[in-house]
């Protein structure tokens, strides 16, 4: 099986800018598109990552944390990750309202980085719950980093290693935006290489984004074996379907 990873952008699924506050509309017809994606049979093994938004970034941001600056205070570990483990039970229960056999995976207790920065996040249990029948939801976190105590794990980096570790046969972004825009606003159909996009690519448009914006999530996917889609919540069921919505990203050689 080459499963389909499916990341919701924090700021799709709650309000970036009210600290632990669910877009629960949003949310919901995330849920929906998923639920009728398995339902009719248009996909089969599916991997959900989820971003952190108002939840892990609020407190990521008062404790000083990011992908690089780590913290050995373990109440701000515990609060960032807290945070997390809420969002993803309202992830979770959205989906098992709806029929969807959804299982939390907490990177947390799963992985780690070395002193170089690089993760080490075996997706064993992924797989298996996949052959189960299960849809794994992974979420974007806190791991603990040698010599830093814990930093931030990006959900674009967890999508980034369980497709390579899982063989992923598609990925899909939904994000705010429709897909990668270029300077007049424009969707960009498809990028191979960074250059194609680097005039239109910023750095995030919300302050408390620790993880950094569109820039970074063209990097990750550009290192992909597979094609990935970035696409608007509008898109997500055209993506499960097997469409190519918004943006193409194929780093290829
Ligand atoms: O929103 C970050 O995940 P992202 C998660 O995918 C935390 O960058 C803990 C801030």
């Amino acid at each position: 099986m080459n499963p389909t990873i499916l990341k919701l952008g924090g700021s799709v699924i709650t309000d970036k800018d009210r600290a632990e506050t669910l877009d629960g509309d949003a949310l919901d017809a995330a849920a929906d598109a998923i639920a009728d994606a398995m339902e009719n049979g248009s996909v089969s093994g599916l991997v959900v990552v989820h971003g952190g938004g108002s939840f892990g970034h609020h407190h990521a941001s008062e404790a000083g944390v990011s992908t690089t600056e780590g913290t050995t205070d373990a109440a701000d570990a515990i609060a960032i990750h807290g945070a997390m483990k809420t969002l993803n039970q309202f992830v979770l229960s959205r989906l098992h309202e709806r029929g969807v056999p959804a299982l939390p995976v907490n990177p947390l207790s799963a992985g780690a980085r070395d002193a170089e920065g690089d993760l080490d996040m075996p997706t064993g249990q992924v797989a298996t719950m996949l052959g189960e029948g299960f849809v794994p939801v992974l979420h974007g976190d806190v791991i603990a980093t040698e010599g830093k105590g814990i930093t931030v794990l990006s959900g674009d980096e967890i999508v980034t290693t369980a497709a390579e570790q899982l063989s992923a046969g598609r990925v899909g972004l939904c994000s705010t935006v429709p897909g990668v825009l270029d300077t007049d606003g424009d969707v960009i159909p498809e990028i191979t290489a960074f250059a194609d996009a680097a005039g239109a690519l910023g750095g995030s448009d919300a302050d408390a984004d620790v993880t950094g914006g569109m820039a970074a999530k063209v990097r990750e996917l550009l290192d992909l074996g597979a094609p990935a889609s970035v696409f608007g919540p509008d898109d997500i069921g055209a993506f499960l379907d097997g469409d190519t919505p918004g943006t193409t990203i194929r780093g290829g050689d």
